[in-house]
């Protein structure tokens, strides 16, 4: 108690001098700034993970959500921090809305990055991030004549996570240099180290570019290069402006590491001992030949062994199947921005070749386009997926002809979450009950939820009922947050079923909102739910995407209508909040009853929100995709929803090519009449009727993402999850039992098995 007392009042001054003034007389801004400067004085005072060698995990996103909370819980003062401001007037929670959230990601490739430093640190092992350092992050969502409207998202302001190092590069283009710099924001771990994550920027970029707060001269790349995360593409300076980017993030990253490794001793030859780098997904494979150029043109290898050396330094990890998002690009690109690279490109693809008559494994396709996951395949020495299904269909379908040529090279690491966001930090109510029931060790070590799964506890109805209740209280904090920061109402009795996600045809809204109507119709006949449901969607939609875009103004329309029909607002509300972000689900995710993981089986390479629901004691109502079919496995039939057809049956319906909407269409009358109600009266009367006809008729003539199929065993299962629900006790016991497995989930495993079987790093 002494110690606590004194290791506070310690803090106390600390904080006090940091802000330079009594904390009283503060202003949350004030604290904030205080709070920030002490975090990074005692994350610095850390030591980072040592060892010779090293891992780099380049990525194009890092959603790293706000840093603050997070930090003092990986610090091990958030408790303290609380008090102390309590003591001086101060509410923590106010001072975390001071902070702007770096959305430097889209959705799950970027989160999941985010995740992994966290558990890199954790568990002590040598490892930065390397990335962009975007001005503007994903654009903020606003909702106008039930559209989704987009507007520029800044966030970097002083003070800032970021800090400027003196690190800078000359980094050449066609007919051009730009002079880098490097920024580092420190990666705390839970109780552990310090790593980095360094995010490059062009010394020359300029913010007052950006006209009329989104377009800009996209070949002033001197000027725009890390303006944007994933600029507009749809024209060729916005694709090629790609190039300059990825070129720039691994011409600055191939630097940084054969400087950091020569520095402990690297010969070159023996760069595996030093280096490890993990592309994830295709957006830094140009890492590669621009090593192989470094290693050639600058120290002296010959082309043989400095391919040889790279390829035992990189792995990749592949995150979709969908063809559409592989990365190809044509080689006029590259001769236009970085004709240094075409020489070795060629020299690889040559060697492809050589070796293999099959052109679907060429690196430069006979179409002259580069296929980038090509050159990670071949010249790599790792591939893996992000859950045991997606690695089962990339080995069996989607990268047979390389896994025949590689089979050793082809390996599953199924993704995972960082639990200090997830729980401790996203939900205190549920980590203090857990805590009192098996002690605090699932802090350090995720497996100890198993302790959950007990008879002591899964019979025990106070148990049960004290668990409903902190699943209550946060969805009231959700009712009360969404009412003050976006003026909606919920009410916190109904059943929250919440899909949030990117807003992409695979991950089907559509079919959910197809449900919903179908509901509207039933609840106008005359058929009441029990409980009154609330389903929630959040989802950004990219700014081209046109039928994304319509899914979210049929979502919109029904939420309009729903709320203005007093026949059926008491029974049924459509709520879709603006500008999901990570900060938002922080919020969505505790007060969730059902998880909507509803893609299309086969689609979702795997999915992380559906275990971030899980741990937080939501029931998943899904198809067995992804990681989903891991997490029924884990808590097995009885505490899951699963519908819907299997992956092979789709992936067999897509071979035989032979599927047809409309006959499901003309089959199922409630189908038929849910569909058609998108272009009804009611609907053209608050939506546009040209977004509701392009929806309709793409449902009726393509449907390329199959909701037909499984619309009938979606409704039916998800009736049989409403039922459930009513029997409280025997819903707790789910809940129970999705936490007690969710521990699988936790990054820090995912983290252990990329070391154990790819990294190699000492620990
Ligand atoms: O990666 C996602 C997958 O869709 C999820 O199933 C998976 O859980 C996560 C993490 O592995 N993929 C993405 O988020 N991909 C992108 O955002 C993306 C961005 C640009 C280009 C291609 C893909």
């Amino acid at each position: 108690m002494t110690n606590h007392l004194n290791a506070k009042t310690k803090l106390e001054q600390k904080l006090t001098t940091a802000c330079g003034k009594p904390l009283a007389q503060c202003s949350c801004h004030e604290i904030y700034a205080g709070l920030l400067s002490l975090v990074q004085d005692l994350a610095g005072e850390r030591q980072s993970p040592a060892g010779k060698k090293k891992l780099y995990y380049i990525s194009a996103e890092f959603l790293i959500g706000k840093l603050l909370s997070n930090n003092l819980i990986n610090l091990g003062i958030y408790d303290q921090v609380r008090e102390i401001l309590a003591g001086s007037g101060h509410n923590l929670s106010a001072v975390e809305e001071m902070e702007p959230e770096p959305s430097l990601g889209n959705g799950g490739l970027g989160r999941l990055a985010a995740c992994f430093l966290d558990s890199i640190a954790t568990l002590g092992l040598n490892g930065d991030g390397v990335g962009l350092n975007y001005h503007f992050g994903l654009f903020k969502q606003l909702f106008a004549d039930n559209k989704q409207e987009e507007e520029p998202n800044p966030w970097l302001e002083t003070p800032s996570w970021l800090t400027k190092t003196d690190k800078t590069y000359t980094i050449s283009y066609k007919g051009f240099t730009l002079t880098s710099r490097m920024y580092d924001i420190a990666v705390t771990g839970y109780n552990n180290r310090t790593n980095k994550l360094h995010l490059f920027d062009v010394e020359t970029v300029d913010e007052t570019v950006v006209e009329d707060g989104i377009s800009f001269d996209k070949t002033d790349i001197q000027k725009n290069l890390t303006l944007f995360l994933y600029p507009d593409d749809s024209d060729r300076a916005g694709r090629v402006l790609r190039i300059y980017q990825q070129y720039f993030m691994v011409a600055n990253a191939a630097r940084l590491i054969l400087e950091e490794a020569a520095a402990k001793g690297c010969n070159y030859y023996d760069l595996p001992d030093y280096a490890v780098i993990q592309i994830n997904d295709t957006h830094p494979t140009m890492v590669i030949p621009e090593l192989i150029r470094l290693l050639t043109s600058e120290h002296g290898l010959e082309m043989d062994d400095a391919i040889d050396v790279v390829r035992r330094t990189c792995a990749y990890t592949n995150h979709t199947i969908l063809a559409e998002a592989l990365e190809t690009w044509p080689m006029d690109f590259f001769k236009e921005t970085v004709p240094q690279l075409i020489p070795i490109m060629e020299i690889l693809d040559d060697k492809v070749r050589r070796r293999c008559e099959d052109p679907s494994v060429y690196i430069i396709g006979n179409d002259d386009r580069v296929h980038m996951a090509h050159i990670d395949i071949h010249y790599g020495f790792s591939v893996n997926g992000v859950a045991a299904l997606h690695t089962e269909i990339l080995k069996e379908t989607e990268l047979n002809h390389f896994y025949k040529l590689y089979p050793e090279k082809f390996n599953n690491k199924t993704n995972g979450i960082t639990f200090r966001r997830w729980l401790l930090h996203s939900n205190p109510r549920l980590t203090d009950y857990i805590e009192n029931l098996i002690g605090d060790g699932f802090k350090e070590n995720a497996d100890c939820l198993k302790a959950l799964n007990d008879s002591r506890f899964l019979k025990n109805i106070k148990v049960l009922h004290g668990l409903l209740a902190v699943k209550d209280a946060c969805k009231q904090d959700l009712a009360i947050y969404l009412k003050e920061t976006q003026g909606i109402e919920i009410d916190a009795s109904s059943i929250f079923d919440i899909q949030v996600k990117r807003l992409h045809e695979y991950k089907r809204q559509q079919l959910n909102a197809l449900y919903l109507i179908r509901k509207y119709q039933e609840i106008k006949a005359g058929h009441r739910p029990t409980t009154s449901i609330t389903a929630i969607f959040g989802a950004k939609a990219a700014p081209a995407y046109t039928i994304a875009k319509d899914i979210i103004h049929l979502i919109l329309c029904l939420q309009q209508i729903i709320d203005s029909d007093p026949e059926v607002s008491p029974y049924l509300k459509v709520v879709m909040v603006s500008n999901y972000n990570v900060t938002l689900a922080e919020k969505l995710i505790p007060a969730c009853d059902i998880s909507e993981q509803i893609s299309l089986a086969s689609k979702e390479a795997s999915g992380t929100g559906n275990m971030k629901f899980m741990l937080n004691g939501a029931v998943t109502l899904g198809t067995d995709d992804g990681a989903n079919v891991e997490i029924h496995e884990l808590v097995g039939d009885e505490n899951i929803y699963v519908f819907g057809d299997s992956s092979e049956t789709v992936i067999q319906r897509y071979k035989d090519g032979d599927y047809c909407a409309r006959d499901y269409y003309e089959k199922d009358e409630n189908l038929k009449n849910a569909v058609d109600f998108i272009v009804s009266e009611e609907m053209q009367e608050v939506g546009d009727p040209e977004n509701l006809e392009r929806l309709y008729n793409e449902l009726l003539t393509k449907d390329w993402f199959m909701t037909f199929p499984d619309f009938e065993d979606y409704c039916r299962t998800k009736e049989q999850a409403l039922a459930d629900y009513e029997n409280r006790t025997g819903w707790a016991r789910k809940m129970l039992v999705n936490i007690s497995q969710a521990g699988y989930f936790s990054s820090d495993r995912t983290i252990g098995e990329y070391n154990r079987d790819i990294w190699k790093l000492e620990s």
